[in-house]
């Protein structure tokens, strides 16, 4: 097996080299991020693969961040996934022996969805509003590549995680997703000894966390499987709700205010957790519970500030 992966300098990316590069059953790994080829060049994205006909794509590029940055750049976060995955998919088409795994992400998910969320209820309903410019792009590529595989063959996977967290994540105020963001602003705050620390939001909403090694292994899992599903869940069965995961946060990361609630940023969907089970019973089952995974990652952000 031939794996190419693009997108590997990002946090699914840099784990899955990790992962992937311990399998015997693959020949050759290869990983090209955006100084390889530029993803928004169909051109580059064409000479990619025809330079290295992979068996196995792996696509783990997108424009990605959390709910600040996912509403308040609607427009770069829309046309920038479209671009990358209409670009990938349309250069795959000469490729149909090749197998695609295609990551998403539980937003594409209706709002008003039942949880746990099962594949089927994919396309039922109206998209949460903070993120609806991103949920339609990947909810797209997941219809170009259905009608990839009709017209011309290919066999493409579609893996929807859960929120994913862990090292080489992007820690920032305004940009990161809940994890890395807490983690970032508290090791500030406390460094600051600020007495309160804000998080943002009503602290209520109830998220599903999944550690990004978990995922890798689960993709390194499905290689070796031959799996017939054309979209896929991937998650831990465990939420929490925003507040305790700010308590947990304080503790890793040893700030001693007091924790209060920013009213005037969103809350996003009230809940979202994914029923996983089509691939629990494959055989994968993650192994990183989350304060294992909260004090690694604490550990990641110290070591490379
Ligand atoms: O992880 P997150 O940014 O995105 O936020 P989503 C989760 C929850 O944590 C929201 C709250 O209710 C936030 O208001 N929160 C509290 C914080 N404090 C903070 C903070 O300091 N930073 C951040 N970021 N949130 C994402 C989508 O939705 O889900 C992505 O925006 C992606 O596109 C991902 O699909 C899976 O979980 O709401």
């Amino acid at each position: 097996m031939k794996v190419l992966i693009v997108g590997s300098n990002g946090l699914v990316g840099k784990s899955l080299q990790g992962v992937l590069s311990k399998n015997n059953n693959i020949s050759e790994l290869i990983s090209s991020k955006r100084t390889d080829a530029d993803l928004f060049n169909f051109d580059e994205t064409r000479q990619l693969l025809e330079r290295t006909k992979p068996s196995i794509l792996i696509n783990a590029a997108a424009r990605v961040g959390g709910i600040y940055a996912n509403n308040t750049k609607r427009t770069e976060f829309i046309l920038e996934n479209l671009k990358i995955n209409t670009n990938l998919l349309e250069a795959s088409i000469p490729y149909s022996n090749m197998t695609i795994f295609n990551l998403g992400s539980s937003c594409i998910y209706p709002v008003d969805v039942e949880n746990p969320i099962k594949e089927s209820s994919v396309m039922t309903g109206k998209l949460e509003r903070t993120n609806s410019p991103y949920a339609m792009a990947k909810l797209t590529a997941i219809e170009i590549g259905e009608a990839i595989s009709k017209e011309y063959g290919h066999k493409i996977i579609n893996l929807m995680p859960t929120n994913l967290y862990g090292p080489n994540d992007k820690f920032s105020e305004h940009d990161s997703h809940v994890i890395p963001g807490l983690i970032y602003r508290m090791h500030n705050a406390k460094i600051n000894n600020d007495s309160s620390f804000k998080i943002w939001g009503t602290g209520k909403p109830l998220r599903e966390f999944l550690y990004v090694e978990d995922l890798a292994d689960a993709i390194n899992f499905l290689i070796d499987s031959n799996v017939e599903d054309k979209l896929l869940n991937i998650g831990s069965g465990e939420e929490i709700s925003i507040f305790n995961l700010a308590l947990k946060i304080k503790e890793v990361v040893g700030y001693e205010g007091e924790v209060v609630f920013d009213s005037n940023m969103p809350d996003g969907i009230k809940r979202k957790l994914l029923d996983s089970s089509i691939l629990n019973n494959l055989g994968w089952k993650p192994s990183t519970d989350l304060d294992t995974g909260l004090a690694n990652t604490y550990k990641w952000f110290i070591d490379n500030i």
